[in-house]
């Protein structure tokens, strides 16, 4: 009997030594849903974001992206984060703002409008947003802006008169907002769906990146590219913090030194996308238009009324960011 009882103690010591092995050699997948195709620079700066933690974690942690919304479509991948089903996810920051204004800081007409104005933005917006994440247990990992908004029509624009009826492909709140007072017609369309929208006509015109209209090639629909600089929004990589909690310590510290990594390489690679894609756009046929005094007048009328409504909705967060942003 008493061997016996030897016997089990060793097999049972021996599988608890197992067992603790098992979890210092923590492994883990992930997951990762991202809205846009796989040649855009936000993804591709993702795509290296995800080797440079499953080479520092030794391959303990691997981040399997699921691009141009293939696992969730874009409006529902916060809310795949935040419930669980993924535990980490990219998504277009200002979609954000019907739950609170200050995730639409970014996309405010001319608030920001260069990335030096964009970085101090982020400076100021950046602890405001991680405390209304948090309270959605999300944590921020990184965020990385699209080069400033241009616009894109088939004709000339010289007055906001001359966007009166125009159907304009929107993708946020703010943008259909901004298009209906300057007496547009927008329409949400996603990018993967932009050169489909417009070759059946759903959509005229848009206000987005150099990059995302040169990627959608934007030279087989429209004929104009006014370079307005109006807003450099931002895309956001977050992480549901349960999710995180799992990780082990090196783990969690080997993500965070990537995401470090991907906010800054992410700025740099979005400041060279803007002259690079701004002359693809040209080679391609399309024309650069620098925008006259009145266009940008009646542009900029329309963002100071949009953002006497912001500062409204935001309240006291909004204030406090706005302070930030401005000192
Ligand atoms: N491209 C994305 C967001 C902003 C941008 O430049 C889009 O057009 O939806």
């Amino acid at each position: 009997m008493r061997s016996i009882g030897r016997k089990l103690f060793f097999t049972l010591t021996g599988a608890i030594g197992i067992c603790s092995i098992a979890t210092q050699g923590f492994t883990a997948t992930w997951d990762m849903p991202t809205p846009y195709p796989d040649k855009t620079f936000h993804t591709q700066n993702i795509i290296k974001f995800a080797a440079d933690v499953e080479q520092a974690t030794n391959g303990n942690l691997k981040i399997k992206i699921h691009s141009a919304g293939s696992l969730f479509k874009h409006p529902e991948i916060k809310n795949a984060v935040r419930g669980g089903q993924v535990p980490a996810g990219e998504f277009f920051l200002s979609l954000l703002s019907n739950e609170h204004a200050a995730f639409g800081a970014d996309s405010q007409p001319f608030l920001a409008t260069n990335y030096e104005e964009a970085k101090k933005l982020w400076a100021a917006q950046k602890d405001v947003i991680t405390g209304l994440l948090d309270k959605q247990k999300l944590m921020p990992l990184f965020s990385v802006p699209w080069p400033p908004q241009g616009l894109y029509t088939k004709k000339p624009i010289n007055s906001v008169d001359d966007l009166k009826g125009i159907k304009f492909r929107a993708y946020n709140a703010t943008l259909e907002k901004f298009a209906n007072l300057v007496g547009a017609a927008p329409t949400q369309v996603e990018v993967p769906d932009i050169p489909q929208a417009f070759a059946t006509g759903r959509v005229e015109a848009m206000i987005t990146s150099p990059s995302t209209g040169a990627n959608s090639k934007a030279w087989d629909f429209i004929t104009h590219y006014t370079d307005i600089q109006a807003w450099v929004p931002k895309n956001i990589v977050v992480v549901n913090k349960s999710a995180f909690r799992k990780l082990d310590k090196a783990t969690q510290e080997a993500v965070l030194a990537a995401a470090a990594d991907a906010e800054k390489r992410g700025w740099e690679m979005s400041m060279q996308e803007t002259a690079a894609k701004t002359a693809i756009l040209k080679e391609n046929g399309v024309t650069i238009v620098t925008p006259n005094a009145k266009l940008m007048e009646g542009l900029k009328a329309v963002g100071d009324e949009m953002l006497q409504d912001w500062k409204k909705d935001a309240g006291a967060e909004g204030e406090a960011l706005l302070k930030a942003y401005n000192n």
